[in-house]
């Protein structure tokens, strides 16, 4: 048995090779080292690790011949989006387990658009479509796909389901999870299920779809998705104020919560980062004298939201001089930038530890200078960034200076963070980043059930080893 398996592992990797060539072409079975190595380092650049090759599948029938050759020859397979994942989730592991290193499947190729079902106000679309180009589709409709993020023009919507996705207008419409009416999805064993009818009311036992939603590739793989969509609203206005704390912020937010009908995103940064920003993309500061913390509100609707907000505002004391309001798209577009940018900015300085958090909303005034202090305390001299979507209570705590490796840094955050009453992880997930971690967020019981449910859909553990569960 032993010798057999030893065989086995000896002649996988080129029998799976040509398997995988015979599935998908060979021109979409990328082997050549500098081609691979631009989809197994991830985003930040803190994750990377080999991969036997990259498979570049056409269709659901492909994905599934795929998992079924990775499955009869015992390799891990890796599931990539548009890679820009902040948690190594869709890079190999740095150090291949003993079957050696896995087969990394793209899923761009499966970019489809259906029609915009307007009856419905739905849409079904492959899971490599990016963010942008739904929300194209969805506007030429008429319609919206309520979920929004930086990464919009690269980022894909399996990637989005598989990580629970949140970004800037949760407060409004919940997140990815919130916007899946089903999905089509291959099983590890290389079966298909599909909900792709667009029935808002299915109680046929368990919700399948939703538990592949915030998997992270660990039990099937997404190919497809029928979302719901919400009236495009062409109307905005976006404020950004300068405060003095966190907690100004958040009991600011609390009171325009009752008070804006149309409220669609409440963010947060600080005065470290409105200077990076500006400092890296030569942005001018939006008023001469910093701010401590920058808040930023935007409501939309299908009439000027101005007006509420002005009011909303007009029985509050808010400093003049550090205030800025837009309406039309270039000055909206400015202040989303010194939002938006923060990603790249950082980036730009270094390797960061990017720490996505979320916390009960009133302990965050307490939370922002506890951490700035134990981050200094365990890296001193680093870099702590701090911004994020503050109506949610999840903040993006991004620390640069330690190297790659260490990991003092980002268990002393997550053990604030779950002292608090927090989550380890907002909306980006648990990835290879936070694995080690899982248990501050979650009970033995709860981590139980879940290596069970694996283990009953993956019992070879093949799609995306290592990821989620440690
Ligand atoms: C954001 O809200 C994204 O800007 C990215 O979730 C956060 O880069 C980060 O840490
Ligand atoms: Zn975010």
């Amino acid at each position: 048995m032993v010798l057999r398996d030893a065989a086995q592992r000896l002649r996988a990797p080129t029998d799976l090779a040509g398997a995988l060539a015979a599935v998908v072409g060979a021109a979409h079975t990328l082997s050549d080292p500098g081609v691979v190595s631009s989809f197994t380092t991830d985003w930040t650049r803190r994750f990377q690790g080999p991969a036997r090759m990259v498979v570049r599948p056409a269709d659901t029938a492909e994905v599934a011949a795929v998992i079924r050759a990775c499955s009869d020859a015992g390799a891990g397979l890796v599931i990539q989006g548009g890679n820009t994942g902040l948690v190594g989730g869709s890079v190999p592991a740095a150090h291949p387990g003993p079957g050696g290193p896995p087969v990394l499947m793209s899923m761009t190729r499966l970019d489809g658009i259906g029609p915009v079902d307007k009856v419905a106000s739905q849409i079904t679309v492959g899971a490599g479509v990016t963010l942008a180009a739904l929300q194209k589709a969805a506007r030429a409709a008429g319609l919206e796909f309520p979920v929004d993020l930086a990464a919009r023009d690269s980022a894909t919507i399996g990637g989005m389901i598989a990580t629970n996705a949140g970004g800037v207008h949760v407060i409004r419409y919940g997140g990815t999870r919130a916007q899946v009416v089903g999905v089509e999805a291959v099983l590890a064993d290389g079966t298909v299920i599909s909900r792709l009818g667009g029935l808002v009311k299915d109680n046929t036992g368990y919700d399948l779809s939703q538990l592949l939603v915030g998997s992270e590739g660990t039990l099937g793989v997404v190919t497809a998705a029928r979302l719901r969509l919400v009236p495009h609203l062409p109307e905005r206005a976006v404020l950004l104020l300068g405060l003095e704390s966190t907690h100004a912020a958040t009991e600011l937010v609390a009171h325009l919560r009752t008070r804006l009908s149309g409220l669609s995103a409440a963010e947060i940064f600080y005065r470290e980062g409105m200077e990076l920003v500006c400092r890296h993309s030569g942005l001018t500061p939006p008023w001469p004298e910093p701010s401590a913390v920058y808040l930023l509100i935007e409501c939309s609707g299908r009439t000027s939201p101005l007006e509420e907000m002005m009011e909303a505002l007009s029985d509050l004391e808010v400093d003049d001089a550090a205030t800025a309001v837009a309406t039309d798209p270039s000055g909206i577009e400015r202040l989303w930038a010194y939002r938006e940018r923060h990603t790249e900015s950082v980036s730009a300085l270094g390797v960061p530890h990017k720490l996505d958090i979320t916390l009960p909303l009133g302990a965050l005034g307490e939370f922002e200078p506890a951490v700035r202090a134990r981050v200094e305390e365990v890296a001193p001299g680093s870099t702590a960034i701090l911004w994020g979507h503050v109506g949610d209570g999840n903040i993006h705590v991004n620390v640069v200076g330690p190297g790659p490796e260490d990991e003092t840094v980002d268990f002393a955050v997550l053990e604030l963070v779950a002292g608090l009453g927090g989550s380890i992880s907002a909306e980006h997930g648990i990835g290879r980043a936070k694995t080690a971690w899982l248990g501050l967020s979650r009970s033995e019981s709860e981590v139980a059930a879940m290596s069970a449910i694996k283990t009953a859909l993956d019992p070879q553990g093949i799609l995306n080893p290592g990821v989620l569960l440690a």
